[in-house]
C-alpha cells in the first residue's frame, strides 16, 4: 500500500526521493515582495534582504486550493501540518480534505496537525514512509502515526526572537529576552502547540548544552534525531557531535531550514526534533 504524503513547507522537506510526495509552500511577505517557500527559492538572498529592509514583513500559509491542487490525483494521502495553534495551515487542510472528499467519495485523507514545525514534521514524514514501505493499511498507519506524535518533540536555540514577535507568535516581553546581544533563548513546542521558551542562556555553547540536557531528560534514548538550522551548520554539527557522544548509535540528519522556518528561526537559529 502506499499512500501520497503532503507536507506544509514548514516541514523544509520540498521533495522527497521515491515517494509520492508533494510540499505546499508557505509565503513570506516583506513589504510588496512574496517569496514563496519552494525550490526556486533562495533562502539566503531572502534572509540578508529581510536584515536590511524596514518594510513590514509577514508570513501567510496555504489557502484551500493549495492544499486541494496537492490532492488531486490521491486515492489514499497523509497532509502533516504545522502546528494549528500558530497558522492556519491545519484549517485549510481539513477544508480542502472535506471538499475533496465531496468529489472523491472513494478518496481517504488523513489530515495531521503536528502541534509542531520543523524537524518533528520530518520525523512523521519518514514514520509515514516506513509505514508505506512496510505495507501498512491507511488506518492503521494512521493510528500509528498518532502514537508515534506522543513520543516525539521539538526544542530551539534561537538569538533572536524579533519576527515570531511582531508577527503576534510569541509575546514581546518573552522576545525582548532574546534581544540581548550574546543571550539565546531555548524553547520547546508545548503540548498543545505553542512556543514555550524554558531557558536563557550567555553563548550559544551554553544554549546547546541546556538543549542536550533537555533532550536527554525528555527520554531520548538514541533513536533519530533531526537538526533544521539557519545559516548555522557549525552549531548543528556541534550539537550532533554532543548527542553522539552520549549515544553513538543515534540516527542524526541535519538540514538548513527553507524559508518559512528561516523566517522564524532568523540567522544562528536551530530546531531539533527527536524521538524519546
Ligand atoms: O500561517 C503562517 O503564516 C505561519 C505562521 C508560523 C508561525 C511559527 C513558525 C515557527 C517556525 C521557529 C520556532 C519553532 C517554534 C515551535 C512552536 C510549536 C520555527
Amino acid at each position: 500500500m502506499s499512500y501520497r504524503i503532503v507536507s506544509d513547507s514548514s516541514s523544509n522537506i520540498l521533495k522527497l526521493d521515491n515517494a509520492d510526495y508533494k510540499s505546499v509552500p508557505l509565503t513570506v511577505v516583506l513589504g510588496e515582495k512574496q517569496f514563496v517557500d519552494d525550490e526556486n527559492l533562495d533562502v539566503r538572498a531572502m534572509v540578508e534582504e529581510m536584515s536590511k529592509s524596514k518594510e513590514k514583513c509577514s508570513t501567510s500559509c496555504p489557502n484551500v486550493f493549495d492544499w486541494l491542487e496537492a490532492f488531486k490525483g490521491a486515492s489514499e494521502c497523509f497532509a502533516v501540518t504545522i502546528t494549528s495553534n500558530l497558522s492556519g495551515c491545519y484549517a485549510a487542510a481539513v477544508q480542502a480534505k472535506n471538499d475533496f472528499l465531496n468529489s472523491n467519495s472513494d478518496a481517504k485523507i488523513c489530515v495531521i496537525d503536528s502541534l509542531s514545525t520543523g524537524p518533528e514534521m520530518e520525523l512523521i514524514i519518514e514514520k509515514l514512509q516506513e509505514l508505506s514501505g512496510e505495507g501498512v493499511g491507511f488506518e492503521e498507519a494512521e493510528k500509528a502515526v498518532r502514537e508515534y506524535l506522543e513520543k516525539t518533540h521539538l526544542f530551539v536555540s534561537l538569538e533572536s526572537l524579533n519576527n515570531l514577535a511582531k508577527n503576534g507568535r510569541v509575546s514581546h516581553t518573552v522576545a525582548k529576552i532574546a534581544g540581548v546581544l550574546g543571550i539565546r533563548v531555548v524553547g520547546t513546542a508545548s503540548e498543545d502547540g505553542y512556543l514555550e521558551p524554558i531557558h536563557k542562556c550567555r553563548g550559544e555553547k551554553k544554549a546547546l548544552e541546556t538543549m542536550k540536557n533537555e533532550v536527554l531528560k525528555k527520554g531520548f534514548k538514541g533513536g533519530k534525531l533531526r537538526i533544521a538550522h539557519c545559516e548555522n551548520p557549525s552549531a548543528a554539527e556541534k550539537f550532533k557531535n554532543m548527542i553522539l557522544e552520549v549515544y553513538p548509535e543515534s540516527d542524526i540528519k541535519i538540514r538548513e531550514c527553507t524559508g518559512l522556518c528561516s523566517f522564524y528561526a532568523e540567522k544562528g537559529g536551530c530546531i531539533i526534533a527527536f524521538e524519546a
